[in-house]
């Protein structure tokens, strides 16, 4: 099984599927094409028919998207548990995960990562966000907020155990530390900051962060 991924310093959609292959305790080789160079396209189309990464290539089948590697994850991994166990919750992580995958776009596009703008660093100059950014983030903190006070209270996670939704969001704790964005600034009571915090120490994220790094020499 082959994991195609971007850079681990920036690609945010890869280090989601991976999360959550290193969770289910999956055996997987990991296949890393670098983005933002001349000959990106032509690499990633040998693996990807949609011309982005993440794709995983199981048995001569290609998954392309990072969520339907989760999805494929959850069907072959059941024992891992990546949706919470209670049916309410794990309605509301998946409505959570498809949010994230389908909408912030201004968040996606001006708190962008790549080769200047790396999960691995904290900017020099804090962002100020405009107003379409500012209601991205609010309704970011306003889900995490939610989600932790109905069904994660008294654990790091949203739903309770770590979840896809959990992996979903750990590129936005990313974005919010390299970008330092205040989130007590954006509504936040503490909540969705102890939460970035907890995503950013999983020793899984630690991983990738480091080799992260070894590709910047950071
Ligand atoms: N919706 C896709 C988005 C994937 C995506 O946009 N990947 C970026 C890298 S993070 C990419 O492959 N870009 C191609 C390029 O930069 O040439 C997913 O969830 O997998």
């Amino acid at each position: 099984m082959q994991l195609i991924i971007g850079n681990k310093a920036y690609s945010t959609w890869s280090l989601r599927p991976w999360l959550i292959l290193k969770r289910c305790g999956a055996r997987f080789e990991e296949v890393m094409v670098p983005l933002n160079r001349a000959d990106t396209a032509e690499a990633i189309a040998r693996y990807a028919p949609a011309g982005k990464v993440p794709a995983l290539i199981v048995d001569g089948v290609t998954i392309w998207d990072s969520l339907a590697i989760a999805l494929w994850c959850d069907e072959q991994f059941p024992e891992a548990g990546l949706w919470p166990a209670d049916a309410r919750a794990r309605a509301v992580a998946r409505a959570a995960v498809c949010e994230m995958h389908s909408a912030f776009g201004t968040l996606r596009t001006e708190l962008g990562m790549g080769p200047q703008h790396t999960m691995t660093s904290i900017s020099d100059t804090p962002h100020q966000p405009g107003e379409a950014l500012k209601a991205d983030i609010a309704r970011m903190l306003a889900l995490w907020m939610d989600a932790k006070a109905r069904f994660g209270a008294g654990g790091p996670w949203l739903f309770g155990t770590w979840s896809i939704a959990d992996a979903f969001f750990t590129p936005v704790a990313a974005r919010f530390r390299h970008f330092g964005i205040a989130l007590s600034g954006h509504g936040d009571d503490g909540t969705a900051q102890a939460y970035c915090e907890a995503l950013l120490s999983q020793p899984d994220y630690l991983e990738w962060e480091r080799a992260g790094r070894a590709e910047t020499g950071t």
